[in-house]
């Protein structure tokens, strides 16, 4: 019983291998990853040309480290590759999107109505001067109007840079500024927990100040909120769209013409601009959700409830579930709104088959008890995938049991925004699952488990996760930035790829992720980085010195927690109370609601290094109540003492 226990916690020892019948009708089957082992290129190549290429390739990878071009000779549109595609094929009447906001209201779209909409788009975008290669600011909640508005900058070849509706406004303009974007769309505001949420005035507070190049911001009619309005700048997405025409011929453009621009938390205080071009990107995006998700398009109902502010809402939304002709649930608001039942109501309703979330949202799910789930029927669901962060086995365990009704697969996919597109996953018709690991690196795929000097480790050893062959998805460089894209990810291992994850393998070489190994925080599946919090504290007039650390959390994976100096005047005049809850919202103004501390603790000093160095880790410890371990290293050992007193 002990051991039955323990292998439950641990998800070792017990596998869960495919039913016969999802075999019998799985989309591949286990010779895909000998057809890749045999030749990794052509095995690409192939995938790649399950794409429309307005001219085909002749070359299918040119890798000088760290630069790679994957299909660099052909063209092809992607957008045309997501839309004009499938009606051609005759499928314009298969819905594409299902959409369902907040407070109720539907819309159902066609794919031959989301071709128009994208045409007519693409049209305005154009007679505002938006062209191939300029960049574009989208500032959007999760509204048919986002799909339409990344597709149509895809298809006229500007660089979308989607900005997450949850982040502030110098956020927001520090994206602008960053990719001089030209352009911004954007919604009046969006509903979210039964109240408008605005969005517009945000992008005004964004471009308040002079300096950036913004011409035209297009506003998309959602929240009837009162609004401002700058003549000459702004205008109204559904004039703009009455007037534009339906007729728009979709351009070749390169395969390694940039597709979009996503900043990402890294270990420094700055964001990154991940880059992805178009023809591996949609490649790999579009094979990997067929294969991992056993999309079967003409019968299947997918949603993924990740927003298109990140990446798994770019490849698992929009690029990849489009160029696979997917009928998909788009949904506005939150899984609690306006109840607990919310999510299993919209699985009912559409009959969704395959169900992609991350592993904080089924821990809520999990908290506020099955009979939420239980209440709907979710007989339809067929495939269940998770992402963003490790998943503990007991939430597995839950998730197969309640909501896959005992048989529904689960796909663990480990990926990156870097990585563009899913990297290590089981194939539900292949892999004998294992609770808590991702398993498999995906056919095509290349990946090891290495020791800091970069030899490989032993199975049952922890180490780093790097990958050892380029990928058609990969990132090709960091915006403006190609010194920190070397030094980010190649400084480390030469020409392998360095994700930043720990990882070990086990007895059968499956992979098991560990979490992060650098200063970013993994927060309900959300990049943070520390320096940017910390960064953000000592910009209020009140903080002397400040440090922040992930510490872990039953529901959100990890949890910001801050300690924080303040300076002496403030320390005095102030309850240690108001000085937490002023830093709180602070950050929660100054970056976004999602990077609000859980708790900040004001301290009279923090522990350091002799070399002057925070130590982190045991900060991590005082913020997770453990024992502190080895402290030999601190400079002052008063200090442990003195702030332990403050947590009491
Ligand atoms: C897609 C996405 C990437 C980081 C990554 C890792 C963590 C993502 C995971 C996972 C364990 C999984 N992560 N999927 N850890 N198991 N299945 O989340 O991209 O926002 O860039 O985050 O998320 O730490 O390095 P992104």
């Amino acid at each position: 019983m002990a051991e039955h226990i323990d292998h439950l916690l641990t998800g070792e020892g017990r596998t869960f291998p495919p039913s016969e019948a999802f075999r019998a009708d799985a989309v591949v089957d286990e010779r895909i990853y000998d057809e890749a082992r045999a030749d990794r290129l052509g095995f690409w190549a192939d995938r790649a040309r399950e794409l429309h290429w307005h001219r085909d390739f002749t070359e299918v990878l040119d890798w000088q480290p760290p630069h790679a071009r994957w299909f660099g000779d052909g063209q092809l549109n992607v957008a045309y590759n997501c839309l004009d595609r499938h009606v051609e094929a005759g499928n314009g009447d298969r819905v594409a999107l299902h959409w369902e906001g907040e407070p109720g209201d539907r819309r159902t779209i066609t794919y031959a109505e989301l071709t128009d909409e994208v045409r007519r788009l693409a049209n305005v975008l154009e007679s505002h001067g938006v062209g191939a290669g300029d960049r574009v600011a989208i500032y959007l909640p999760m509204l048919p109007e986002a799909v339409a508005a990344m597709l149509a900058c895809a298809r006229i070849g500007a660089i979308h840079s989607v900005v997450f509706g949850g982040f502030s406004a110098s956020n927001l303009r520090m994206r602008i500024d960053d990719a001089r974007a030209t352009f911004v769309i954007t919604a009046d505001g969006t509903w979210r927990k039964g109240k408008v949420l605005p969005l517009k005035p945000v992008v005004d507070e964004a471009l308040a100040a002079d300096g950036h190049d913004v011409s035209g911001v297009l506003v998309v009619r959602r929240g009837e909120n009162e609004i401002e309005w700058v003549e000459g700048r702004d205008r109204w997405y559904h004039e703009a769209m009455a007037d534009a025409s339906a007729e728009h011929e979709a351009p070749a453009l390169d395969a390694e013409h940039p597709l979009f621009i996503l900043y990402t938390s890294g270990s420094t205080g700055k964001p990154k601009g991940i880059l992805h071009t178009s023809g591996g990107y949609l490649t790999q995006a579009a094979f990997t959700h067929r294969a991992v998700f056993d999309l079967h398009p003409e019968t299947d109902v997918y949603w993924c409830t990740a927003d298109v502010g990140w990446i798994t809402g770019h490849s698992y939304v929009v690029y990849g579930p489009l160029a696979n002709g997917a009928t998909q649930v788009l949904y506005e608001g939150t899984m609690d709104t306006p109840g607990p039942g919310r999510p299993w109501e919209l699985i009912e309703r559409y009959g969704v088959t395959i169900f992609y979330t991350a592993p904080t949202a089924i821990r809520t799910f999990m908290k506020l008890g099955r009979q939420h789930v239980q209440s709907s029927d979710l007989s339809s669901l067929r495939v269940l995938g998770t992402v963003g962060e490790p998943i503990n086995p007991e939430a597995w365990l839950w998730y197969r049991e309640v909501v896959g009704s005992g048989i529904a697969p689960i796909v663990d996919t480990w990926w990156q925004t870097e990585t563009g597109a899913m990297m290590i996953a089981p194939l539900p018709g292949v892999t004998a699952l294992k609770p808590g690991s991702a398993q498999v690196p995906l056919p095509g795929i290349a990946i090891d488990v290495v020791d800091d000097a970069g030899t490989v480790v032993a199975d049952g050893e922890g180490g780093l996760l790097v990958v050892t062959e380029p990928w058609p998805s990969m990132l090709r460089t960091i915006w403006g930035d190609d010194d920190r894209y070397r030094e980010t990810y190649w400084e480390r291992f030469g020409d392998r790829y360095f994700a930043g994850d720990g990882a070990r393998r086990d007895a059968d070489g499956d992979i098991w992720l560990l979490g992060r190994v650098d200063d970013v925080m993994n927060v309900s599946g959300h990049r943070l980085s520390t320096a940017e919090i910390e960064s953000s504290l000592v910009g209020h007039e009140s903080t002397a010195e400040a440090a922040v650390v992930g510490a872990s959390d039953e529901t959100t994976g990890q949890a910001v927690v801050a300690f924080v100096i303040l300076k002496s005047r403030f320390a005095d005049a102030q309850s240690l109370e108001e000085s937490e809850r002023t830093l709180r919202a602070h950050v929660a103004s100054d970056i976004g609601p999602i990077a609000r501390p859980r708790q900040v603790f004001i301290v009279p000093d923090l522990p350091k290094t002799r070399s002057g160095k925070i130590m982190r880790r045991l900060l991590r410890d005082l913020a997770e109540g453990r024992d502190l371990g080895d402290t030999t290293t601190l400079a002052d050992q008063g200090v442990v003492e003195a702030i332990r007193s403050q947590l009491r």
